[in-house]
């Protein structure tokens, strides 16, 4: 049998693209992620499930087995035997031989073995033993329910005697109350368990909770098992003791920990094909589970779920397609990152408060998928604002959501980003009608317009300056765990400083570009205020050949050469470069500084050398780990900034080289250790410290890179960006992609581009269905109309 490569790529059915892993000990971490607007769940190659639903809290139906902590997906989520997953143990019962699949938890080497990952599916193709078994997974378009599909073929001429044994695990419910049975009426294992709680307020809060876990299926068990630690017995998940037994013994548990574990004897004749259906979820009460079972189970239902399921993802086809030469870049742009960027703007990381700082740049990448939904998005986030112009720390997604976790913890940056978000949904729709929305506040019934809000929330960030003309910082920016810079009410941020100079500015521009009517006043102070800052921040931060990361609340300037830890961050010299207070040369000094001390193979780490100890003037940031998160891992966030601003300086090839880099491909897989499905927001940094770990991916695709690298391949790379009079051409292609084509969906209009670099020119040609176009603005394209557009580039700039 021919060895199958690692990882392929292979086009499906659907046009969208198929990841496909041939070991499940190569990458054992490696995972995909399915969702709606109610769930999600990460599932990992070797059958490990971490999944979530809303009520409208993050909530779990398939628990750790012990007690857990609620909190936010974290990053580097790790795995251990008893992980909640999703298990087929199946037994050759001529032979006795047993198997697990899709490998855990017994771990026994297969014939073959493919992970694939679909659009809107998860599956599993496995021969073993003379038999082929297909496991497939999606979710539906919106209902609380995972739809699992198991089929067995008997490859052989010989009958086959086989018992299947789907072992989903449920874990450690609640140390109220837990137990679980079979329920004939359903032909489901249902657990049921109470929510924990010790006020009488929560008694009545808690009764809409979905307390119930269920394991529905097509198929009438030959016997079932309930409970977790006599199914396990003395053989442990290795070798379950109930799977020595001919039959399972039809075991409850009371108050025990629950799982949902099935047999089916099967006899298969050769070239036999047996297929089973389960669905598994969270319900409230059995007339629910009732209900998902009559809209799910059968074979027109499946079939009708998927495709539903399918229509709801298709819905984040983004408005680019390219064809280079480069088969893994162009699958991850045409299909993985559209995808990503669906899931942060249509379900916002599945929270009902995201960070108003996400919220924001999320919806900004809607805008090259869906404008509407960043329209609206953009007015319930200032229609969250205080009338003073503070921004929120979060926005409140439903009518019962609070600030949770970090959005109770004061920061200071959150007011910048609309106005440098904003230029992203004008350049895609030219919707200046925006502007004159009228919004009213959180603590006020009084409406202002759109602009008036971003006036508001410009001067707040304008007087939330200290006496050097510089912004305080509070207890953190962008960086969230920089907490201790400020909170004493002093301490500034130079990130925060440059970025509301950008903001400033970006206004500015836009009132320019789209002839937006703000007062001349306003604007003069406006463009004063910007120059005013970038002068301060020359003036108390440029330390030898780049920006320090800011000034503590005693007055220490740090993130200079002079640290032993921490001598430089990312953040302060890309924005330094964006809002314009970084000279040429100042630029080209700190552009070597990163080369020399912040580039890795994987991308640029945020600062270095990463901390050791902790530092009380900074913060929190300095006890993570080394290398980990804001620590100076290669925070992708971070570096995608950095891209965008070597883009607007005019480095072409240094800006792609780096977008490459950050980029999961089948190259990079064996160092990251993920598939190329998804960026997520770290690799690991700390490249001169611990580079062992180097490289490693956080697998935590919750990250606000994605609408920035959208932003930096649609606008900058292709250079095909919208502006006030049309769709502006100004491709940025670096010295290694000679022709580049592909499809831009603008406004309506079809633009089939093709880009190419030549050296017998001097300044760019554009054409448009063959016309030449004098200057590089196309200013009359049609909604539904198709166009052919080719651009011919000098080569040399
Ligand atoms: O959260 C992200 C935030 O969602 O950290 C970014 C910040 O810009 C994003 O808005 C950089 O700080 O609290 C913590 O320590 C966490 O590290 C969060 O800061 C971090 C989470 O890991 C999610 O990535």
């Amino acid at each position: 049998m021919p060895k199958l490569p690692l990882i392929s790529i292979d086009s499906a059915v659907d046009g969208f693209s198929r990841v496909k892993l041939s070991s499940p000990t190569k990458l054992p971490d490696a995972r995909g992620f399915l969702w709606n607007r109610a769930m999600v769940m990460q599932v990992n190659c070797r059958g490990y499930v971490n999944s979530q639903f809303m009520q409208p809290e993050p909530a779990k139906y398939s628990y750790a087995p012990n007690m857990e902590a609620k909190s936010f997906i974290q990053p580097e989520h790790s795995y251990f035997s008893h992980h909640p997953g999703r298990f087929f143990y199946l037994k050759d019962e001529d032979s006795g031989e047993i198997i697990s699949l899709p490998y855990e938890p017994m771990r026994v080497k297969l014939d073959s073995f493919s992970f694939e990952l679909g659009n809107s599916d998860i599956t599993w193709s496995i021969k073993h033993s003379g038999l082929q078994i297909t496991i497939k997974v999606n979710l539906t378009k919106d209902d609380l329910v995972e739809c699992w599909f198991f089929s067995v073929t008997n490859l052989t001429d010989t009958v086959k005697n086989i018992s299947i044994f789907p072992y989903f695990s449920i874990g450690y419910m609640s140390w109220m109350n837990q137990s679980a049975t079979y329920n004939e009426k359903l032909n489901a294992i249902v657990a049921d368990s109470v929510t924990p709680y010790q006020k009488v307020t929560d008694y009545f809060k808690n009764q809409q909770l979905k307390d119930k876990t269920f394991f529905l299926s097509d198929t009438a068990p030959t016997a079932w098992h309930a409970n977790q630690k006599l199914f396990e017995g003395e053989g442990g998940l290795h070798q379950p003791t109930a799977l020595q037994a001919d039959l399972l013994g039809n075991v409850e548990a009371r108050y025990e920990t629950p799982v949902a574990v099935m047999q089916f004897q099967q006899r298969l004749s050769p070239s036999e094909q047996k297929n089973y259906q389960f669905l598994f979820g969270p319900a409230k009460d059995e007339a629910e589970i009732a209900i998902i079972k009559e809209k799910y189970l059968g074979y027109q239902q499946r079939n009708k779920a998927r495709e539903s399921y399918q229509d709801y993802l298709n819905q984040g086809k983004a408005c680019l397609t390219v064809n280079s030469d480069d088969v893994g870049f162009d699958d991850f742009v045409n299909h993985w990152l559209p995808r990503q960027m669906f899931y942060h703007g249509d379900v916002n990381r599945l929270s009902t408060d995201p960070q108003t700082r996400n919220y924001i740049q999320d919806n900004m990448g809607m805008a090259f998928i869906n404008s509407e939904v960043t329209r609206q998005a953009f007015i319930l986030a200032l229609s969250q604002q205080a009338i003073n112009g503070a921004m929120p720390e979060g926005v409140l997604l439903h009518q019962d959501a609070e600030l949770k976790y970090i959005n109770q913890v004061p920061h200071a940056d959150h007011g910048v980003w609309l106005p440098i978000c904003l230029s992203v949904y004008l350049n895609e729709t030219a919707d200046v009608s925006l502007l004159n929305e009228m919004i009213a506040f959180t603590d006020s019934a009084q409406e202002q317009s759109f602009t008036c809000h971003i006036r508001l929330a410009l001067d707040y960030l304008i007087n939330a300056t200290d006496h050097r003309g510089l912004s305080f910082i509070e207890q953190g920016d962008w960086c969230d765990p920089m907490n201790m810079v400020g909170y004493q009410g002093k301490g500034v941020s130079t990130w925060l400083s440059l970025a509301t100079a950008y903001a400033l500015t970006m206004w500015c521009d836009l009132c320019d570009e789209y002839d937006i009517a703000i007062e001349r006043k306003k604007y003069d102070e406006y463009r004063f205020a910007a120059q005013a800052i970038n002068d301060a921040v020359n003036e108390h931060l440029w330390h030898g050949q780049w920006f320090a990361r800011g000034i503590t609340d005693d007055g220490r300037v740090f993130g200079t050469n002079e640290e032993a830890e921490g001598k430089i961050f990312l953040n302060p010299q890309t924005w330094a470069m964006l809002s314009g207070a970084a000279s040429e040369h100042q630029q080209a000094d700190m552009i070597t500084a990163i080369g020399t001390q912040l580039i890795t193979p994987l991308g640029a780490m945020m600062l270095a050398p990463s901390y050791t100890a902790m530092v009380e003037d900074i913060g929190r940031i300095t006890q993570k780990h080394p290398g980990v998160s804001e620590n100076g891992s290669v925070y992708n966030h971070a570096a995608i900034f950095y891209v965008y601003a070597l883009y607007q300086a005019g480095q072409n090839n240094l800006a792609f080289e780096l977008l490459h880099k950050m980029l999961p491909s089948l190259e990079n897989a064996e160092v990251t250790g993920q598939l190329p499905i998804y960026v997520p927001n770290y690799y690991r940094g700390a490249y001169h410290q611990f580079p062992k770990q180097a490289g490693r991916s956080s697998h935590l695709f919750n990250t606000g890179t994605i609408s920035w690298i959208y932003r930096c391949l649609v606008e900058e790379l292709c250079g095909l960006k919208g502006c006030a009079k049309g769709l502006q051409i100004a491709p940025k292609l670096p010295t290694t992609i000679k022709k580049l084509s592909g499809q831009r969906l603008f406004r309506g209009a079809m633009v089939n581009f093709s880009i190419e670099q030549v050296d017998d020119i001097f300044t760019m040609e554009v054409l448009l269905d063959k016309q030449v176009i004098e200057g590089n603005v196309l200013t009359h394209l049609q909604s539904g109309k198709n166009y052919q557009l080719q651009v011919r580039v000098p080569l040399h700039g």
